[in-house]
């Protein structure tokens, strides 16, 4: 198949699916056109079947608001005519799905037909799409889309609680690849970060509100004052002085390392004892994933789709959002005995086996051709 492909490039989840879903598509054979404006930080390869068309949106005095919509609407149009597309994946809701409409029906006056799928994220719905000023916009696109998917079941449900939804939500869960996961780290050496044998807590997001990074603190505040513990901290965003505000008032920057954007995490997550997500609303929790991947249990809050991931009491713990005291009880419970750490590290790895690419894969593309079908 010819597959065009929308995304935003940003570090982040629906980027990092989206660029990891057009890899693993090249691999067996397909077109992939990504269309975005920048390079999507994962997209660090090459291949002869993935293409790059990139949105580039000019600076005009004119405009306040520069318009990223018609642009990708044109791009699209572009793409889908000279490469001949056969469907076209956004992900995102906003504006993507919306921007694919118009595509859809400029390629529809010059005789083309370009079905397309949105996928659904999590904040394009919990978040920015509660906001009523998007809601007709949104309803409409997503009603008009040819196929909807969700990645998870609990983002399905808030979709259709909060939308007036007449199109089938399809779920189709994160996924890693677990060959990438399954590789030696023996040139990763924990003795660097934790030199005393200090067990190490890890947290990865892009520091939005939404990820609560104040509560991993508090939580890391309470664990080290029961056991030697270093916190590793990856990623970067609006949050970041708050929190480094915060490792001062609690005095504890000194066992904090930040390690800033690293594009991926997976050597880190290999020296890494638990993984804390404390998140406000998770759709899904693609980081939990991959650290579960990687043999680390996961701590994180009960919200969203994350106990579709994280099994209490298998793969590690939840707690409800905010309640810091029985994360680090959780914590504790499983860095104080080594042999029910590593049941937990067996756990989390058998589990994330579930996730694997190879199994999940196969969805998107008959979703695709039941679309193309139609
Ligand atoms: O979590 C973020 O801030 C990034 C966000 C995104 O849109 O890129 O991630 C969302 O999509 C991921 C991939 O589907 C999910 O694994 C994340 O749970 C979801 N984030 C939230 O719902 C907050």
């Amino acid at each position: 198949m010819n597959i065009g492909i929308v995304c935003f490039p940003t570090y982040g989840g629906s980027g990092v699916v989206a660029t990891e879903l057009g890899k693993a598509l090249a691999e067996k054979g397909h077109k992939i056109h990504f269309m975005s404006y920048n390079q999507p930080f994962r997209l660090n390869i090459f291949s002869e079947n993935i293409f790059y068309h990139e949105v580039a949106v000019n600076d005009y005095p004119l405009f306040d608001y520069p318009p990223y919509e018609s642009v990708l609407a044109s791009k699209i149009v572009d793409v889908a005519m000279y490469e001949q597309l056969d469907i076209l994946h956004v992900h995102y809701a906003i504006p993507h799905a919306s921007v694919a409409y118009m595509a859809q029906q400029i390629l529809k006056s010059k005789k083309i037909n370009l079905p397309y799928l949105t996928t659904l994220h999590g904040t394009d719905i919990t978040l920015v799409g509660r906001d009523p000023s998007f809601e007709p916009v949104i309803r409409f696109s997503l009603n008009h889309s040819n196929a909807i998917s969700a990645v998870s079941e609990s983002l399905k449900k808030d979709t259709l609680n909060t939308f007036k939804i007449d199109n089938k939500i399809t779920v189709i869960p994160n996924f890693i690849n677990m060959k990438e996961y399954m590789q030696p780290m023996e040139h990763c050496n924990k003795v660097k970060y934790a030199p005393k044998g200090e067990k190490i807590l890890v947290h990865v997001s892009n520091f939005r509100k939404v990820k609560r990074v104040e509560d991993v603190l508090h939580v890391f505040d309470r664990v080290r004052k029961e056991t030697p513990t270093k916190l590793i901290l990856v990623g970067d965003g609006p949050e970041r002085p708050a929190i480094e505000a915060l490792c001062r008032q609690l005095n504890t920057c000194n066992d904090i390392i930040n390690l800033g954007k690293i594009n991926d995490p997976i050597e880190v997550l290999s020296i890494s004892d638990l993984f804390i997500l404390p998140s406000e609303t998770e759709s899904f929790g693609l980081s939990a994933l991959e650290a579960m991947a990687m043999k680390v249990p996961v701590i994180s809050s009960n919200s969203g789709g994350l106990p579709e991931v994280n099994i209490h009491g298998k793969t590690g713990f939840l707690s409800n959002v905010g309640d810091v005291d029985d994360m680090a009880k959780n914590a504790l419970y499983l860095l104080t005995n080594e042999n029910r750490l590593q049941e937990f590290k067996a756990n989390a790895f058998n589990h994330a086996q579930k996730f694997d690419i190879e199994s999940v894969l196969p969805k998107y593309e008959r979703l695709y051709k039941q679309i193309i079908d139609n």
